[in-house]
């Protein structure tokens, strides 16, 4: 069962290659955190990832909402991410006709395609939407992290929608490395992996209906594989600190959950 796996054991099993290349760098850089760079600036993500780069095992990036993206943020950012050996994840959210999404994902000015490596996806139009990627693109190994449910407070998405989204993956093990939920309990092959956003470190909101539920509650009782931290790194204080007491106290989750 993947609950009681470790990630060494799944890193094995697994046959996307981008789903085998993130267990390996979880269990050798020892860190199941993902750090959401949700800032406007470039140097700002820059700077923010230079500090926490060697604590994540993933850095998730809204590419849209930055207001200087230029190129060479593009080659800093890969220059990073090879520094510290970590993978980027676009949280896109795709949810369009699979042609549309496929322009969306290879054109336009951020040619995504070409620097994340995986990118989030609604399943909500159907399983027409995962045509519009491959496993791979230029040789290298691209991924998809399907919208299994939401942390918004009142998201529509029922459990029905969530089993749904789970099932369509099946035929898609090639391309889909894992689920954007809240609470894994259909996700039994050990393969996927569990990405749960809406984490700090005690119960909280924000004021747009944001839940946060803490590390012991998405990793022990809910199944997370990877914790997504956004503002509970990105507005600290000193957001190196803060990322290195978030990995510890999910990574120390996750040796319980492995191990009784
Ligand atoms: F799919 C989802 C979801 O259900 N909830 C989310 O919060 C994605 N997210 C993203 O995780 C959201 O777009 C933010 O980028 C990030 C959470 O940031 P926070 O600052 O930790 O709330």
């Amino acid at each position: 069962d993947r609950i009681k796996m470790s990630y060494e054991k799944r890193a094995e099993l697994a046959q996307n290659p981008i789903t085998k290349q993130l267990l390996n760098i979880m269990a050798t850089k020892r860190t199941n955190l993902c750090l959401s760079a949700d800032l406007t600036s470039t140097t700002k993500i820059l700077s923010l990832l230079e500090n926490v780069g060697e604590h994540v095992c993933m850095v998730k990036t809204h590419i849209d909402i930055i207001e200087d993206f230029n190129d060479d943020f593009l080659v800093q950012l890969k220059h990073l991410a090879d520094k510290f050996n970590f993978l980027i994840l676009e949280d896109r959210k795709f949810a369009d006709i699979g042609n549309t999404v496929s322009l969306q994902y290879l054109k336009g000015m951020y040619k995504v395609a070409e620097w994340a490596d995986m990118v989030t996806v609604h399943s909500l139009p159907g399983e027409g939407i995962l045509k519009a990627f491959t496993g791979s693109i230029n040789g290298v190994s691209r991924g998809v992290f399907l919208l299994a449910e939401m942390s918004s407070q009142g998201n529509l998405i029922s459990a029905e929608y969530t089993k749904a989204t789970i099932d369509m993956a099946d035929k898609y093990s090639d391309l889909v490395t894992g689920f954007v939920c809240q609470n894994g309990e259909h996700i039994k092959n050990p393969a996927f992996i569990q990405l749960t956003p809406g984490v700090q470190l005690i119960n909280a909101e924000d004021d747009f209906g944001q839940v946060y539920n803490t590390p012991e509650t998405v990793v022990l009782e809910k199944g997370a594989d990877v914790a997504v931290v956004g503002r509970g790194i990105v507005a600290a204080k000193n957001p190196e600190s803060q990322a290195v007491i978030y990995k510890e106290a999910l990574w120390e989750c996750y040796v319980k959950r492995i191990s009784n």
